[in-house]
């Protein structure tokens, strides 16, 4: 793990030696915060933290963290935009994710 993470900053930074740009609980059905902003090349961690109710982080053709009840989903973001992301199973759960 140490070794791929090491080969991993020299092309594309390692998300896991530094801290995230943003951090985005998902908490009683809901993100806190519901947005974020972030420079470009900055990380955003989603941290699942619900009670083991699942959620889904998705943004169409930009990123996806797979529906989980646990754990982390943590997205580089490499080009400068505005980013809105939903959860598919409470698609009320919106945020959106700026790249500047
Ligand atoms: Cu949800």
């Amino acid at each position: 793990m140490l070794a791929g993470c090491a080969l991993a900053t020299a092309t594309a930074g390692c998300a896991a030696a530094q801290p995230p740009d943003a951090v985005i609980e998902i908490s009683n059905v809901q993100f806190t915060p519901m947005d974020a902003v972030v420079p470009v090349g900055g990380t955003v961690e989603w941290r699942f933290d619900d009670g083991g109710v699942l959620h889904h982080v998705e943004s169409p053709g930009a990123f996806d963290s797979g529906i989980t009840g646990d754990g982390t989903y943590t997205h580089t973001f490499d080009r400068a935009g505005t980013y809105t992301y939903t959860c598919s199973i409470h698609p009320y759960m919106t945020g959106t994710v700026t790249v500047r």
